[in-house]
């Protein structure tokens, strides 16, 4: 394994307690979610990423509105960070008119060019060749725009993924490639589908690097990002960074997840990245108890704000339906 490149950065307190938001805003978007489901209120299944927001902040932050990012399932909070705003992400989840794909879609499905963020298919790792050619367009048009690509530790076993590495190591492309490595794929542990460790290894055998990081660690996500971005902004091609997290909730909210132990949970919890990022803020006190109850109420009032939004948005009308359609 190669050493993990340290990357210098500068964050400002602002920055840091920006950050700081966004963690706490995903994770609450996630856990009002997973209430909301039971409720009866989500048209659409619902995977939540409880966890692993260190992952997304740490990749989104500070990216440019140029650069794209091709985010999966359990990603919601990077289509939060690239732009979308809370009502709109929520109004998705409600499959109201008011989404991103106007109540014509289950919600895991939704692009929106503007900002530069790409609708997955269902289909584990063909998002993938899909965000290389994305990243080959910024190279031909040579423009220092970057792909942020996620998938999970399961999805890097589907050939799409190994397809993906080659072309984009062959042809040097701007590409971040970001493991979400949660121990999981469905039901199915990392042991059962994987020979090897760390998935990170797998970037050498297509000629670039990878590195295996604390997926919980926002700053060192940041860090190891920002090393990445600045490579392929340079020309110098793609990484392969691998996040090693856990998923708190099952697959999706309808999976009870009795596949795994309860120490298990117990020993990840302790890791769970939101503390750690607390402790590390107050430590050089850039939060306190006022910025801590300030944060959390600005995240409380825009997820209230969006599911009272959502609740209130009017449905897609039938006659509707195919319109937006191109062929
Ligand atoms: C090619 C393919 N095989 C199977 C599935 C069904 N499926 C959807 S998500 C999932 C697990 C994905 O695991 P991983 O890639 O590790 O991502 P995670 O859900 O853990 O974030 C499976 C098997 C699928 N969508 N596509």
């Amino acid at each position: 394994m190669p050493p993990i490149k340290r990357t210098k950065f500068k964050l400002a307190p602002e920055q840091l307690l920006e950050m700081f938001y966004w963690v706490k805003l995903i994770r609450g978007f996630d856990e009002r979610l997973s209430i909301l489901v039971k409720q009866g209120k989500v048209r659409s299944g619902v995977y939540t990423g409880i966890g692993q927001e260190a992952i997304i902040v740490g990749t989104c932050y500070g990216l440019r509105k140029e650069d794209w990012i091709c985010p999966l399932h359990r990603d919601l909070g990077a289509f939060l960070m690239k732009g979308v705003d809370a009502r709109t992400m929520m109004s998705q989840m409600f499959a109201k008119a008011t989404g991103l794909s106007k109540g014509r879609d289950s919600a895991l499905h939704s692009g929106v060019n503007e900002l530069g963020i790409f609708g997955n298919t269902s289909m584990l790792g063909a998002n993938l060749p899909v965000a290389a050619g994305l990243a080959y367009t910024f190279k031909v048009e040579k423009v220092d725009n970057v792909v942020i690509a996620y998938f999970g530790e399961g999805a890097s076993n589907v050939g799409d993924f190994h397809e993906a590495l080659n072309f984009a190591g062959v042809q040097q492309l701007p590409i971040v490639f970001i493991c979400e490595n949660n121990q999981y794929a469905y039901s199915v542990p990392l042991e059962k589908t994987m020979a090897i460790d760390d998935v990170a290894i797998r970037a050498e055998g297509y000629g670039f690097d990878g590195v295996a990081i604390n997926g919980n660690d926002v700053l060192a996500v940041y860090q190891a990002t920002q090393g990445a971005l600045a490579r392929a902004r340079g020309g110098d091609g793609p990484t392969l960074i691998e996040c090693k997290t856990y998923r708190w909730h099952g697959h999706s909210e309808h999976d009870k997840a009795f596949y795994r132990s309860d120490e298990e949970l117990a020993m990840w919890k302790s890791r769970d990245p939101i503390p750690t990022f607390t402790m590390y803020l107050r430590a050089r006190h850039i939060l306190d108890d006022e910025k801590l109850a300030d944060v959390e109420g600005r995240v409380k009032a825009t997820i209230d704000d969006a599911v009272d939004f959502a609740t209130n948005a009017p449905d897609p009308k039938p006659e509707d339906a195919t319109a937006d359609l191109y062929a």
